[in-house]
């Protein structure tokens, strides 16, 4: 990276242009900073406004098919143009503001972004990331020390009364999971109040502890309105809460730095993605995985979903999971990582790969994968565990099924 690029707030795009990416680029740097759709001859070239101008970084066309021109632009915004009070949403506004709208561009996708430090440094970062979780849990020490976490979200999503809902984390916290979370779209319905949830859960998992002296955790999804999202948290929190749940994109990410500025707010987050599909999916258009799971992380998510390393129901694309692993894993100024959280679809023999791709700094987390093992809950929660110790072991899940009845009859329903 060169010094230039350590000053400017750098993003890349795809870019489609019914001219020519040379023409796609300028007409972002006009509409994102001092310009318009023509040239304003009275205000523009005034010194101090011509100098807050995005620049043109890169370009690199791909292709000329019928009627458009394809390519990647990296622009540089500077940073005078951002309010930094305003925080993300002001980034926003620009890096994913009116470009994405503008006619002559048939396609734009935001691919990723470069955040220099006088950036950054507004956001809080992760509170915990992987280390401090870990220490919550236990998983820094043990018999594998910084081995992956086993996750499970209790299904059905909906229905279960809070009483259920506990005894259904009860049974996978004592089956194995060292993590139990709410569904992305159960927060506080009648037939399971979110208090009520949360004291169950609670005295739960500390039955758990006393009986076989683990730390199982579980994040309360206290995802609203503004308002009502801090008044779930308050009162997570005085329940004694041990970790919180939000689903960011519903909420914005100033909601989670919010959370995670606030020095009331001393357990994890858990960041649920849910909507993201809606942009990240069409790989011409929208905006990547990859710019939000950086925003996550400088706005304070100490979890977050990046996809199964294609192992999955849900749609999921390797290279970019790797990379949004790199992103949540490798050094970013003095934040502290990320729990990269792969999950949807996920069953015990997946596992082999998705350690494979993920590695140690992985939380395995399956909901229908546990709570459909044949003989319920617990044995489906035992059984995600025994692929993970033969996984760790290097012994394959065939050998180590001979041995464990319960991963034997995982493999035997699901297969591979
Ligand atoms: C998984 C899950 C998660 C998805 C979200 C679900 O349940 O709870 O919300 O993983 O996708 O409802 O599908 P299962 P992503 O284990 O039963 O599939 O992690 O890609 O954001
Ligand atoms: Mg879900």
């Amino acid at each position: 990276m060169t010094e230039r690029y350590k000053e400017l707030l750098v993003a890349r795009y795809y870019v489609e242009h019914v001219k020519s990416v040379d023409v796609a680029a300028e007409e972002i740097c006009d509409e994102e900073s001092v310009g318009t759709w023509t040239d304003l001859r009275t205000t523009e070239g005034r010194p101090h406004v011509a100098k807050l101008r995005a620049e043109v970084l890169d370009k690199k066309v791909f292709a000329d098919h019928e009627g458009y021109q394809s390519g990647e632009v990296t622009i540089g915004f500077q940073t005078e143009t951002f309010d930094m009070e305003a925080g993300i949403t002001s980034i926003l506004s620009m890096l994913a503001g009116n470009l994405f709208g503008l006619g002559a561009l048939r396609n734009i996708r935001w691919l990723d972004v470069d955040f220099p430090r006088s950036i950054a440094e507004y956001f809080p970062g992760p509170k915990f990331g992987v280390d401090g979780v870990r220490k919550i849990i236990g998983t820094d020490k043990g018999e594998f020390p910084g081995r992956p976490h086993v996750g499970t979200i209790v299904k059905p999503k909906m229905g279960l009364t809070a009483k259920e809902w506990a005894e259904v984390a009860y049974d996978a916290a004592s089956g194995g999971v060292d993590f139990i979370k709410d569904d992305e779209n159960l927060s506080n319905q009648p037939f399971c109040p979110i208090d009520e949830r949360t004291v169950n859960v609670l005295e739960k998992l500390d039955l758990v502890k006393e009986e076989t002296g683990r730390n199982v955790i579980h994040a309360v999804n206290v995802t609203a309105t503004h308002d009502v999202m801090w008044r779930r948290i308050e009162e997570a929190l005085d329940n004694g809460a041990k970790c919180l749940m939000i689903d960011v994109i519903l909420t914005g990410y100033q909601e989670l730095a919010q959370m995670a500025r606030d020095p009331s707010v001393k357990v994890p987050i858990h960041v649920h993605r849910t909507m993201h599909a809606a942009f990240t999916r069409n790989p011409l258009h929208g905006i990547s995985m990859l710019p939000i799971a950086k925003i996550v992380r400088m706005t304070g998510g100490d979890q977050l979903h990046i996809g199964s390393y294609g192992q999955g129901k849900m749609d999921t694309d390797l290279d970019l999971e790797l990379k949004l692993k790199d992103a949540l894993l490798n050094d970013m100024y003095e934040f502290k990582t990320v729990f990269p959280t792969a999950s949807g679809g996920l069953y015990p023999a997946k596992i082999p790969n998705l350690v494979k791709y993920g590695g140690n700094n992985i939380i395995l987390q399956a909901g229908g994968g546990i709570h459909g093992h044949p003989d319920g809950t617990r044995k489906g929660a035992m059984a995600m565990r025994q692929a993970l110790d033969a996984t760790l072991k290097g012994i394959s899940l065939d050998e180590y099924a001979k041995e464990h009845i319960e991963l034997a009859k995982a493999l035997e329903k699901w297969g591979y």
